[in-house]
């Protein structure tokens, strides 16, 4: 059977990131722009802070592609960290023994991984967790997402993000959604009220040396019905997109539809009701809503798949916080390198990736297939089954 499955390396100031996918059929048209759209639009995003300028993110591909195709086999990725010829970072950063002597890290940040990693890793300097710990890892995941996003692209599913809310500033979100303008947007968003006092606000926070949290929404169209299944708790997708979607740094919370305001809602108002065929518009099966966010019994319903993910405030923050020093035990201020104001722009981008992975890999799990052609046709074959059952010939 094939199975997607993928791994990164790479530490944020290292020489780079390396990602190796395995399992994307043979066949799949890509280039390495195609992946280099998504990096750049995973850079942006107003409150980014100076790193992203000093990273132009390009993944090489250096092996499971020829001719501009896929073969099947494993395809690696290789971005590298501008910043890691900066600021002495290739000395401190160094592979090899180096002879001088480096200051370790030693002011806990709270929030981060600094405290458990030195803890459960034995290190007297936070530097070997922070630099893996760090969101700079994601430029990786999103890589492997754009050809995840390719992949599902063959069978039509499209996967866009927007943002709903930075600080307490909330978009609004009714009505049919402008994807054009939140692609152009710096926030992601398409209302432009929402948008001007969302800058503002990371303008606040920056003059406060502070950081902002907030919501991104992703979303999966004309996705087939019947991926996941409720037969066994791993193999549950709202379980799977949960977990990948949390995966992401300083995510802390992941809603699958409107689950939070059902939670509060009588049963009778929160169902989406079933239409009869003489009410469909354009295939088998529509709702009168989607409230469930295109997931029942862990699989996919047909539904657009609509899922939301709260990003922490960042935990480095600029301003000095107080804290234990990692050696002494003594209080201190914590540590502040350099880092950014917002990341919930660029967050989305990442679900996106998160959420492609996970997609595509239900979906080849369903379909199977070696080459993309094969793929698509199980697809298909399957899709001209799905109706009501007593129609079939
Ligand atoms: C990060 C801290 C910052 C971010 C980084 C994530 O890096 P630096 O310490 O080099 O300024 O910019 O994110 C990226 C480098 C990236 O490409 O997203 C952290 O501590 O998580």
């Amino acid at each position: 059977m094939s199975e997607i499955r993928f791994f990164t390396a790479g530490e944020s100031h290292g020489r780079g990131l390396t990602a190796i996918v395995e399992g994307i059929p043979g066949g799949l048209p890509l280039s390495e722009p195609q992946i280099a759209a998504d990096l750049v639009r995973r850079q942006l995003g107003y409150g980014r802070g100076k790193r992203q300028q000093i990273e132009q993110d390009r993944a090489e591909i250096t092996s499971g592609v020829r001719h501009g195709k896929t073969i099947g086999s494993p395809i690696a990725l290789w971005i590298e960290n501008a910043d890691h010829q900066n600021a002495n970072w290739s000395v401190r950063m160094a592979v090899e023994e180096i002879s001088e002597e480096i200051d370790p890290v030693t002011l806990l940040r709270p929030g981060h991984a600094d405290l458990a990693g030195t803890q459960k890793y034995g290190y007297d300097d936070v530097r070997p967790i922070l630099e893996r710990s760090s969101a700079r890892e994601t430029a990786a995941r999103v890589a492997v997402g754009a050809i995840a996003r390719a992949l599902l692209a063959e069978i039509g599913v499209v996967i866009r993000s927007r943002t709903i809310s930075i600080g307490n500033v909330v978009s609004e979100t009714s009505g049919p959604i402008d994807w054009g303008t939140i692609e152009s947007s710096s926030v992601r968003v398409s209302d432009g009220n929402a948008e001007a006092r969302m800058i503002s606000a990371i303008d606040a926070a920056m003059d406060d040396l502070d950081t902002l949290g907030g919501v991104f929404e992703v979303r999966a169209e004309n996705v087939p019905i019947g991926l996941g299944s409720h037969v066994q708790w791993d193999r549950r997708l709202d379980g799977q997109i949960a977990q990948a979607l949390m995966s992401i740094n300083a995510v802390k919370g992941v809603e699958i539809g409107d689950a939070f305001i059902n939670a509060a809602t009588p049963g009778s108002e929160v169902q989406d009701v079933i239409l009869p065929e003489s009410q469909w518009t354009s295939g088998p099966w529509e709702r009168a809503t989607n409230r469930a966010g295109g997931l029942e019994g862990g699989m996919t319903n047909g539904q657009e798949i609509i899922v939301r993910a709260a990003l922490k405030p960042l935990s480095t923050i600029p301003r000095r916080m107080p804290t234990a020093d990692l050696i002494s035990g003594q209080e201190t201020t914590s540590f502040y390198e350099r880092s950014d104001a917002c990341v919930v722009p660029a967050g989305g981008v990442i679900g996106e990736a998160m959420l492609a992975i996970v997609l595509a890999r239900a979906a080849l799990q369903k379909f199977g297939g070696d080459n993309l052609e094969e793929m698509r046709r199980n697809c298909r074959a399957y899709t001209d089954t799905v109706g009501p059952r007593g129609h079939r010939e």
